[in-house]
């Protein structure tokens, strides 16, 4: 089996790690190779460009694209390649990412950027999303997808405890 990235996490700064780590740590639980880069739109608008429209010839299958504040990051990738992008708005100081959210979740018909929660969860739902996309021909992640959904239920208590 190839150890070759299919997805690939981007974000805008290294403060967004922290968060965009809980997606990579979901694709590091499932066996789902991937690469973890900082991209900005705005500061780095020519890595952008080369990233994103080379991202389908290097193997990538899915792109999780994560900013904060004015989130340009997963429409401007999701502008520039055919593979399917999730994006992830971060909590931002000034207004605690409702404006990433915004940002994000409002693109114009026609170019798609599938957008996630706000933060932790959607970061971690993304990794979860990009494994389920890759588990479609992929057994071995297919089976581990599996195996955390049924752990995650039998971990669910019926009764609720003081
Ligand atoms: C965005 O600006 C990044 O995605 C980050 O969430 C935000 C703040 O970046 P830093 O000022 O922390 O580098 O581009």
């Amino acid at each position: 089996m190839s150890n070759a990235p299919v997805v690939g996490i981007i974000m805008g700064s290294q403060s967004d790690w922290p968060t965009m780590k809980l997606a990579a740590d979901v694709l590091d639980d499932l066996g789902v190779p991937y690469e973890a880069k900082i991209v900005s739109a705005h500061r780095t608008p020519d890595r952008l460009y080369d990233y994103a429209t080379s991202a389908k010839e290097r193997g990538l299958n899915v792109i999780i694209a994560g900013a904060g504040g004015a989130a340009h990051l997963p429409g401007m990738a999701a502008a520039m390649t055919p593979l399917p992008v999730f994006g992830v708005p971060i909590k931002s100081r000034a207004l605690s990412g409702k404006d990433s959210l915004l940002s994000i979740v409002q693109m114009p018909g026609g170019i798609p950027v599938g957008t996630l929660a706000i933060g932790d969860a959607g970061a971690k739902n993304a990794g979860i999303l990009a494994a389920s996309v890759i588990a479609l021909h992929d057994n071995l992640v297919a089976d581990k997808l599996d195996h955390f959904r049924a752990a995650q239920t039998a971990s669910i208590a019926e009764d609720p405890v003081d």
